[in-house]
């Protein structure tokens, strides 16, 4: 990110997790209710192990508020792991004697960090590195996400999200854009009463709610694709003039930086491959009385730059590398040995894709920031109204 930054800190069973934001404008009105909604959001889903079953995830504020607003100065706050006392001593911050520690976790777990992790840090116990590496720490950037959503809403900016995929089962099969088959006011009603897997496609999401049980009898694990949406950013946002100032770069790498994300695609994605350029490029629409397009396959972006369609990202994201029935590995000895068996999720799709809704949040709001700038709200918000008159198309 270029005007935002973002720190974060915490293991997934030690006390809690904090973040840092820097770069927001004064004078932005944060909803704290809204955040912890968007924390909730984060823990729904069929499909989740025991963990969320305990944890009640909200944010406490520490810095950078007063009476509700933002002052500029860094924001900053904790979130609790409320599972934290099960695991005080296992995870002492504290040094304490060699007869209290627990066992290492010596067993590593084929498609997690666990090897690579224990041989970059020289360490003998996979936990040091299996606690960082958890989505856990998917929380706290929620908050940092959650604060930047509350920004573009200010902005007339919507992101909403769904899961389209889940193993084999695919949402809207056969239907040529998706997003023409979901109600207007699908994201609303999954803001309300999210389903158990937050797919628009109600029979569908029949069919991958058996697939999990399934999986889950089966002692495995399943994947599959979320898509995220992200409406009303006004056109030029983003630029072509380097490698870096490139929207669609940030977004791919902000959504790839996701735990458990192999493959981005926006619009299209891999769906130009093969295609002619006449089914591939947007038109603009003659009758229309903006600059809107007859489809949507460039997904929002052109020349990295928004076009003033909806922004269009889908993630694929892996099955959980943790498995009740654990793939042959080896320790940490190099002697052959089962994975590792922590209590898991068998899936994490609806929440991953709320994940790829705050990490799309953040891009675009330092984006907003780094085209308009404003130290205060007051001046951003004038100068994207300034650029929305300025994208309105002439009358014939
Ligand atoms: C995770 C394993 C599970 C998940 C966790 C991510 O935690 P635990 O090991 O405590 O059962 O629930 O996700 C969260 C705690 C969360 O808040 O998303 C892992 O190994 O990545």
């Amino acid at each position: 990110m270029k005007r935002l930054r973002l720190l974060t800190a915490g293991e997934s069973h030690g006390p809690g997790l904090i973040g840092v934001l820097e770069g927001l404008p004064a004078g932005l009105a944060v909803s704290t209710s809204q955040v912890d909604r968007d924390l909730r959001r984060r823990q729904h889903g069929y499909g989740s192990g025991r963990r969320m079953r305990i944890e009640r995830d909200e944010v406490h504020w520490v810095a950078g508020l007063r009476f509700g607003k933002t002052l500029g100065s860094p924001l900053g706050w904790l979130v609790e792991n409320r599972d934290w006392p099960a695991w005080a001593e296992r995870m002492s911050l504290e040094s304490i004697a060699a007869d209290r520690r627990p066992a290492p976790v010596t067993r590593t777990r084929p498609g997690h960090a666990d090897l690579a992790g224990a041989i970059k840090y020289n360490t003998g116990d996979v936990r040091d590195v299996l606690e960082r590496a958890s989505a856990r720490s998917t929380a706290t950037r929620t908050v940092a996400g959650a604060v930047c959503r509350q920004l573009l809403g200010h902005a007339g900016v919507r992101i909403w999200s769904f899961v389209d995929q889940l193993g084999p089962v695919r949402a809207f099969a056969g239907v040529e854009d998706p997003m023409t088959a979901i109600p207007d006011d699908w994201w609303r009603l999954d803001l309300a009463h999210p389903s158990p897997l937050r797919c628009p496609d109600a029979e569908a999401e029949t069919r991958m709610l058996a697939e999990i049980d399934k999986v889950r009898q089966a002692g495995d694990s399943i994947g599959g694709s979320f898509v995220v949406v992200a409406e009303g950013l006004p056109i030029g946002i983003g630029s072509t003039s380097e490698w870096d100032t490139r929207l669609d770069g940030a977004i791919a790498g902000a959504t790839m930086a996701i735990p458990g994300v192999k493959g981005v695609e926006i619009g299209l994605g891999f769906g130009v491959v093969g295609r002619r350029g006449s089914a591939v490029h947007d038109v603009v629409d003659p009758a229309a009385a903006g600059w809107e397009r007859l489809t949507n396959r460039a997904g929002g972006l052109e020349g990295g730059m928004t076009n003033g369609e909806p922004i269009v990202v889908r993630a694929a994201v892996k099955p959980v590398s943790t498995m009740r029935r654990p793939l042959p590995s080896v320790d940490l000895q190099g002697m052959p040995s089962p994975g590792h068996i922590e209590r898991s999720d068998i899936s994490i799709l609806p929440r991953a894709a709320i994940v790829g809704e705050v990490m799309l949040a953040l891009v675009l709001a330092d984006e907003l920031l780094v085209t308009f700038g404003g130290d205060v709200m007051g001046d951003l918000l004038a100068a994207v109204r300034r650029r929305r008159r300025r994208s309105s198309r002439p009358a014939p």
